[in-house]
């Protein structure tokens, strides 16, 4: 029998997409959600969203991907992923994998709520009680950075990103203006923000130095360098920091070529994580078989979505390198939920970034899952356990806004 054929017997007519929609919405920042409609009524929600390039995943949602999706089987998620993927001829690329993303991820809570199983018994059950999470600690000055390393440590976080101010640089990247969440995108056009290597080669050590006489040993330090480094910049940097254990020093340098990292590996034990901006199993490939980094950040949202991560993760596992998924507010509470799920589930988990939504968009995104003593809880209802209230998501409109950008003292345009 073909699937099309299938879709119209039994209980696979229950399963049939009847409808599906993309919901654009601004509780305080921009987020685009997928949702898809079963005959049965029974519907699944995927994150879409792209921060600063919104709309055009809404776009290819609408007018690429709905049309396909309207009379096919929800449970046929792996034939539709393969659809989705081979059948655009168009590969990869943020925006493709996103859209594929958000109705895998669709797809997958509305198998969840049929079957009456959330997420993570679907993949295999349960390898944890809880999934370690890392907090966001920032300051304009070392001063201020510890003390906020101690505010998380107050609130129960395990392990800590630190962030800090660099002298003679406007608008560091990571450093919260208060002490909400970092959102970077807070304008229609690009802000300019002001970048010099060696300043902030100088002040990292130093920031370190201080947590860890501030902090004790035991506390797991994260931090990131979002991408700003040459290579041998970044090995000495990795080198620096050897002395106060990170958990992970972040995207040290870009990734687009991988043999940079080799350069950091020669000079430094520091462990590495990247990926946050990779879209496929392709972009991974090569850091890990040759084993250089620990840790792979590339999330269900931006990659295609738990069908894709999935393999990712397991063939990060071959190697030893353990998963540790973006987990910025721009990727919305249903990420956070399949995250969740999937990081419960994943053998080689190693950690998952948190940075708390604010109120506004917690209360459009009903949700189940809980913090407690440093580790986030999955629940336990059916699918991800992520909900989406239409009626309030409406009275926040979208709102136009875009990443800063990054140059040298110079004007050089830089990596942000
Ligand atoms: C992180 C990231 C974010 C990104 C943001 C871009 O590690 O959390 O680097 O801060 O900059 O997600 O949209
Ligand atoms: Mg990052």
């Amino acid at each position: 029998m073909s699937i099309a054929q299938s879709v119209l017997q039994g209980s696979v007519r229950d399963r049939q997409i009847v409808a599906a929609r993309v919901i654009v919405t601004s509780p305080g920042r921009n987020f685009v959600t997928l949702k898809v409609e079963t005959r049965s009524g029974v519907f699944g929600l995927g994150d879409a969203t792209l921060n600063g390039r919104e709309l055009a995943v809404a776009a290819y949602l609408e007018h690429h991907v709905i049309p396909n999706l309207i009379g096919r089987d929800a449970g046929c998620i792996e034939d539709t992923w393969q659809f989705l993927y081979r059948g655009a001829y168009w590969r990869r690329g943020p925006v493709t994998m996103t859209a594929i993303a958000a109705v895998d991820v669709a797809l997958w809570d509305i198998l969840g709520k049929m079957a009456g199983l959330p997420l993570y018994r679907l993949l295999g059950g349960r390898s944890r009680e809880g999934v370690l999470v890392y907090g966001h600690a920032s300051g304009r000055d070392i001063e201020e950075a510890s003390a906020e390393v101690a505010r998380f440590v107050s609130m129960g976080y395990r392990a800590v990103r630190a962030q800090c101010g660099v002298p003679g640089l406007k608008k560091p990247y990571g450093v919260t203006r208060e002490k909400n969440a970092y959102e970077p995108a807070e304008s229609e056009l690009p802000a300019e923000t002001l970048w010099s290597s060696p300043a902030y080669l100088e002040l990292v050590p130093k920031l370190f130095d201080r947590l860890r006489a501030d902090h004790g040993r035991s506390l797991e330090l994260l931090h990131d360098v979002h991408h700003r480094l040459a290579p041998i910049e970044a090995a000495r940097l990795a080198r620096d920091l050897e002395p106060y254990r990170l958990f992970w020093l972040e995207d040290a340098t870009p990734a687009d070529n991988p043999a940079g990292f080799e350069l950091i590996r020669r000079h430094a034990v520091t462990p590495l994580a990247v990926g946050e901006v990779f879209n496929s199993i392709f972009d991974c490939k090569g850091l890990i078989e040759r084993q250089l980094i620990d840790f792979i950040r590339t999330s269900i949202v931006h990659a295609g979505g738990v069908t894709h991560v999935r393999r990712i993760a397991d063939l990060a596992g071959l190697y030893q390198v353990r998963t540790g998924f973006h987990g910025a507010t721009d990727l919305s509470p249903v990420t956070m939920g399949a995250a969740l799920h999937f990081d419960t589930w994943v053998a080689n988990f190693g950690i998952q970034e948190y940075m708390h939504h604010t109120e506004q968009t917690l209360e459009v995104f009903p949700h189940d899952y809980t913090f407690r003593d440093g580790r986030l809880y999955c629940g336990e209802s059916p699918g991800h356990g992520v909900d989406i209230d239409e009626q309030l998501a409406q009275r926040y409109p979208y709102s136009p806004r875009q990443l800063p950008i990054a140059r040298l003292e110079d004007g050089t345009m830089w990596d942000w």
